[in-house]
């Protein structure tokens, strides 16, 4: 523990070894900055390291899901991806060489949880505690806790009486689970659920999917990387994002997915054959495709429409196929990339139940009971029920501000922040991935680069006008809550019920999460920011003012 003389121990606390955490602890190396990480895994990885339950997998193409910062880390490891889209094993193997490679381990506390954050104003630092009994002093905090990284467990009735076992998807056990001759209950149907129902009901005796909303997939269309087409694939992935992020012209907008033509300017024969090859291509961008899926409800439909007929025709059984035909919006819930989900309903072991029409009453001893009275028997309870996403990993790690605020309560009618990557009353604490940023809307490790990038250059700034406090503004902090929510209200996000939303935890603030505008636009918001030598924010000096220093 610091005495009140003391400089903090530290220059940054780092929350989390993930992707976000060991890319800033890198960026901090190279600018000389001492740094701790504290991770509650006992390795780095993140999200890559605790969903590793079966089918878990990326839906960004692996060519694009990695780190750029380095080109021949980049280049060395091209060869090593096997697949279109990674498997966990493999990305989780991916972050462990990023640490490796770069020594970072050192600066890795794991398996300790930041358990508080206290902004002691007088001193100009951050105090940090952990479920250690660690008190770390650091004059920033930087939180890279992963946007879908606090799983939710509904609370039902009954659960502690369950004899079998159950897991959260999210929180998988490392040496995995044998469904072997099991009877599974599947709670969960987003892109979770849909990548371990087929892998379960390939083993387990009897697996039974619990929907409460059917979802749209599009089929994955994964395949291997081999030497014959790698050279091939490296381009074309290299053309889809220089096409996504060109250096200048006009941003594209993330919700027309590099598209100029809208829906009803196309003729019918063209529009289908334009789903078509998209559907071939396979992945979740499949739902981009037109100007205006996004934006227009009629022509959402078109699409919407193209992906029913798919699944009917997927679906031997018609009256399952009827219950898996999602009625909202397509896109504004996750879309969903897809392997042999849509089959597996042919398979002789393989039950759907619609929990919407008929819900959950209770879990009992051997099962759980519907409303109805109908039971059904579990060995096994899979929850694959998503995350409290975007805030809560952020707030769960109890932050203090200026007074004694928590973040909690700065945050009650949802997140306001300055670019998603700050607060007002929140000084020296930034986020990465935060909400109100690109996050997950965007390939997360292109959106973590941008973000360690944009504070690298912060940091700089300020050890070059000696600047120890940066506290957002409220005016731009509220200029750019408002900038977020006119750009959401352009789409149809707004009028589903998803994470996106917070509509997925019960008493969360109904708000849209991420930025939508996409990383092109929004790095124009960074640099401009940037640009204007960050009068945005409120800079100081502990011994000199910033009007003084601003010149
Ligand atoms: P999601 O996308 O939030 O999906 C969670 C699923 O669980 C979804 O089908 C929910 O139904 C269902 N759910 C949640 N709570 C309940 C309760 N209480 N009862 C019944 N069903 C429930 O999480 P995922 O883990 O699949 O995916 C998260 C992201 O991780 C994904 O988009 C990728 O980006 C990676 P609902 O739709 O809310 O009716």
């Amino acid at each position: 523990m610091t005495t009140p003389d003391e400089a903090p121990a530290f220059d940054i606390v780092i929350v989390g070894a993930g992707f976000g955490g060991l890319c800033a602890l890198h960026k901090c190396r190279q600018l000389g900055k001492r740094a701790a990480v504290f991770e509650a895994a006992p390795d780095v990885g993140g999200t890559w390291y605790w969903n590793s339950y079966p089918g878990a997998r990326c839906d960004v193409e692996s060519l694009g899901y990695n780190f750029s910062f380095d080109a021949d880390l980049k280049r060395e490891y091209q060869s090593k991806w096997p697949e279109r889209f990674s498997a966990q094993p493999v990305i989780l193997e991916y972050a462990r060489h990023v640490a490796d490679r770069y020594a970072l381990r050192t600066d890795i506390r794991f398996k300790t949880r930041v358990t508080r954050a206290i902004w002691a104003e007088d001193r100009r630092f951050w105090i940090v505690e952990t479920d250690r009994g660690d008190q770390i002093t650091a004059r920033f905090l930087v939180s890279a806790v992963g946007c879908l990284s606090s799983a939710q467990v509904p609370s039902l009735e009954g659960i502690d009486t369950f004899e079998g076992s159950w897991h959260h998807t999210g929180n998988w056990p490392k040496d995995g689970v044998n469904f072997e001759t099991k009877h599974v209950l599947l709670i969960g149907t987003g892109s979770t659920g849909v990548q371990a129902a087929p892998i379960i009901a390939e083993s387990a005796a009897r697996l039974t999917v619990l929907q409460r909303t059917p979802h749209y997939a599009a089929p994955a269309r994964n395949y291997a990387l081999t030497r014959e087409n790698l050279e091939r694939e490296i381009q074309r992935v290299a053309n889809f994002y220089a096409a996504r992020y060109p250096a200048d012209g006009d941003p594209p907008i993330s919700w027309h997915g590099m598209n100029t033509v809208m829906t009803f300017d196309d003729p019918p024969e063209s529009r289908q054959r334009r789903f078509e090859q998209l559907w071939e291509r396979g992945g979740a961008g499949f739902f981009l495709a037109y100007k205006d899926t996004m934006t227009d409800l009629k022509a959402n439909n078109e699409v919407s429409e193209f992906v029913r007929t798919m699944i009917r025709f997927a679906v031997k059984d018609p009256a399952t196929a009827a219950k898996l035909l999602p009625t909202y919006p397509i896109g504004t819930k996750r879309m969903i990339a897809e392997t042999n989900y849509y089959e597996m309903y042919n398979r002789p072991n393989v039950y759907l139940e619609d929990i919407r029409s008929d819900p959950i009453e209770r879990v009992t001893a051997h099962g759980i009971r519907l409303k109805s009275g109908h039971e059904i028997e579990a060995d096994i309870l899979v929850f694959a029920t998503g995350y409290d996403a975007l805030t809560g990993s952020i707030l769960r790690l109890n932050i203090e501000g200026v007074g004694g605020l928590p973040l909690m309560s700065a945050w009650e009618a949802g997140p306001r922040t300055l670019l998603g990557l700050a607060v007002h009353g929140f000084p020296n604490f930034f986020m990465i991935t935060g909400p109100q940023s690109p996050s997950v809307l965007s390939n997360v490790i292109y959106s973590i680069e941008q973000h360690v990038d944009w504070l690298g250059e912060l940091f700089q700034f300020l050890d070059a006008r000696g600047f120890d406090r940066v506290e957002a503004s409220l005016s731009a902090q509220d200029h750019w809550v408002s900038y977020c929510a006119s750009l959401a209200n352009q789409t149809l996000y707004q009028h589903t019920d998803s994470w996106y939303m917070g509509a997925n935890i019960p008493g969360k603030p109904r708000t849209f999460l991420p930025f939508v505008g996409g990383n092109v636009l929004y790095k124009r918001r960074l640099d401009e920011v940037r640009d204007e030598n960050y009068t945005r924010f409120a800079l100081s000096s502990s011994t000199v003012d910033s009007s003084a220093r601003a010149s």
